[in-house]
């Protein structure tokens, strides 16, 4: 720690796929004087801490890469559909020594105070190494990274080992042993799915059953992977029309444009194919917005879950009964698991958590369940949650979290309105869809920005207050009627208790190609809902 203030054009907050483009882009396109610091001790923002037994992007591995990097993407070998937690840590790992940007990279450091000065139209940054002055901030945080410990009272009561899976100890022997897991997201359906190969008994506390479809995880053949990368340009040409950007064949068909065994075949062959979008948006245009389209997805993946699990008790805690509108999750034999002796199924909203006790969980049947390891896997404080816990103070001193009291805002979920020159990569209202291309776009609208204003000394960009509202406003409006708000998912924030949603929105939900538009229309027409703050010259 120095007291000595260092000065750089850029500062870059986080070291995940979004931080390390940026600071790519910052020092190798713009030719700037960056760096970026991150409080993990190494590469990977939630791709360093996630990495608990199974933990896998459940993107396919050819679209969860930066895209418009057509060297990188060419020397990059996936071998499996999906690509596991550590192989996202190598590529990244690789990004970063393929760009030289490991100089620039100083872990172990955390932001503690970001404060816009007027006066000298820069950034000062404060962090756990010393201080840093920059014209330009951007926040690399992630949507998913922050995790979200729930109080659960009286926990510290049990003295085996508890593990969140945002914190999962390398060393952590697990085989053999009496795991009991609470979360049964995405998260924890990769992890027990994966434990109950090892453990001696598995139990999972399961408050709202959830729907998955297969996977489909298998190795890629060596035609697709030589395909994928001759053609990458065409993959990125495809987000101007995409929904999602995924990378799949998005269907305009509706559920009831067909007939009730073709609308089978099609669900069916969908699951036989495996992926979770592909079994939203390759089927029919209207599952995830036409609630009769909902409910026929819904009761295909019952019908499913009835075949597979054995025990029709276990079948039938096991059936969601809200409707499909969460983030879909898809899993590698995830409902087989039941079938095994060594694994139990607790549903807790039948039979409560009564307390914890030294030995286990005992439930309000008083069945005490006996563990050597409580694994939460609990998920996260998602999408602003990141910001929650750093001190950013724009103009006159505006606290960021006083700005955003009353739900967050934003424009493309980049800028805010009273913190010029400050720019989010994957911040609150930013596209609901594949976040390796919505990385990649933010990131070149960021770029380009950076570049207009760096080419003018002291230059700056400020959203207006109008054009915040007016973002919120078409976020909110493209909600209308949305089935997304009819679960209580991380999406708008209903899985942490208090966090404001009124009036808010989380995502701009209109998809990429629309976000693609807009962002672009803003740049081409010299950003209008922007002021521009060019100096005179002295
Ligand atoms: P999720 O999808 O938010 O899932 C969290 C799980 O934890 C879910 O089953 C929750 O139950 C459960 N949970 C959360 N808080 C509690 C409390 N207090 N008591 C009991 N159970 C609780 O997080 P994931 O990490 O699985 O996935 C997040 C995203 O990461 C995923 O969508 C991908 O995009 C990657 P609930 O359903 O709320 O009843």
């Amino acid at each position: 720690m120095t007291d000595e203030i260092r000065e750089v054009d850029a500062l870059v907050v986080g070291a995940g796929m979004g931080g390390v483009l940026a600071l790519h882009k910052m020092t190798n396109e713009l030719g700037l004087e960056a760096i970026a610091i991150d409080k993990a001790p190494g590469i990977g923002g939630t791709w360093y801490w996630n990495r608990y037994p199974g933990a896998l992007s459940d993107t396919q591995a050819h679209m969860y890469q930066f895209p418009f990097e057509p060297e990188l993407y060419r020397s990059t070998n996936w071998n499996r559909r999906y690509a596991t937690s550590s192989d996202i840590r190598a590529y990244l790992e690789n990004a970063v020594d393929v760009w030289g940007l490991r100089p620039r990279i100083e872990l172990n450091t955390e932001l503690t105070l970001a404060t816009y000065e007027e006066e000298s139209a820069t950034w000062l940054a404060h962090t756990t190494t010393g201080a840093i002055r920059a014209r330009f901030l951007i926040t690399a945080l992630g949507l998913l990274s922050q995790k979200n410990k729930p109080a659960l009272p009286g926990i510290d009561d049990f003295r085996g080992t508890i593990v969140h899976t945002t914190e999962w100890p390398d060393d952590l022997d697990y085989a053999g042993k009496r795991v009991g897991v609470i979360g049964n997201g995405s998260t924890g359906v990769q992890l027990m799915t994966e434990l109950a190969k090892t453990v001696g008994h598995l139990t999972t506390f399961q408050r709202t059953p959830q729907y998955s479809v297969p996977a489909g995880n298998r190795p890629y053949t060596p035609e697709e992977l030589a395909d994928f990368k001759a053609n990458c340009e065409a993959l990125w040409d495809g987000f101007e029309t995409s929904a999602i950007g995924f990378g799949l064949e998005e269907t305009t068909r509706k559920a009831f444009d067909v007939s009730a065994e073709e609308r089978e075949a099609i669900f069916e062959a969908a699951w036989q194919k495996g992926g979770n979008f592909t079994f939203t948006h390759e089927t029919f245009a209207d599952v995830t917005t036409d609630r009769a389209a909902n409910d026929e997805a819904a009761a295909f993946i019952k019908r499913k879950i009835a075949e597979i699990v054995d025990d029709p008790e276990t079948a039938r805690k096991l059936m969601p009964t809200e409707i499909f509108a969460r983030r879909p999750i898809c899993d590698s034999g995830y409902f087989q698991i039941f079938n095994q002796p060594n694994v139990e199924l607790v549903s807790t909203k039948e039979n409560p958590i009564q307390r914890f006790a030294p030995e286990g969980i005992v439930t309000e049947d008083g069945v005490l369940h006996e563990l050597d390891i409580l694994v939460l896997a609990t998920g996260f404080d998602a999408i602003e949650g990141s910001y929650r816990n750093l001190d950013i103070r724009g103009r006159d001193g505006l606290r960021l979290s006083d700005h955003w009291s009353d739900g967050a805002l934003s424009h493309l979920g980049i800028t805010v309105h009273g913190f010029p020159n400050m720019f989010m990569v994957l911040g609150p209202l930013g596209p609901f869809v594949n976040l390796a291309p919505a990385i990649g776009v933010q990131v070149r609208w960021i770029t380009q920005a950076v570049a207009e204003l760096a080419a003018q000394p002291g230059a700056t960009m400020e959203l207006s207050a109008e054009a915040e509202e007016a973002w919120l406003q078409s976020c909110l409006d493209l909600l209308e009627g949305s089935l997304f708000l009819q679960t209580n998912s991380w999406i708008f924030g209903a899985n942490i208790p208090g966090k404001k949603k009124a009036r808010t929105a989380s995502y701009f939900t209109g998809g990429l190609a629309a976000y693609l538009a807009i962002a672009g229309q803003e740049a081409r027409d010299g950003y209008p809902s922007y002021q521009i703050h060019v100096p005179s010259s002295v």
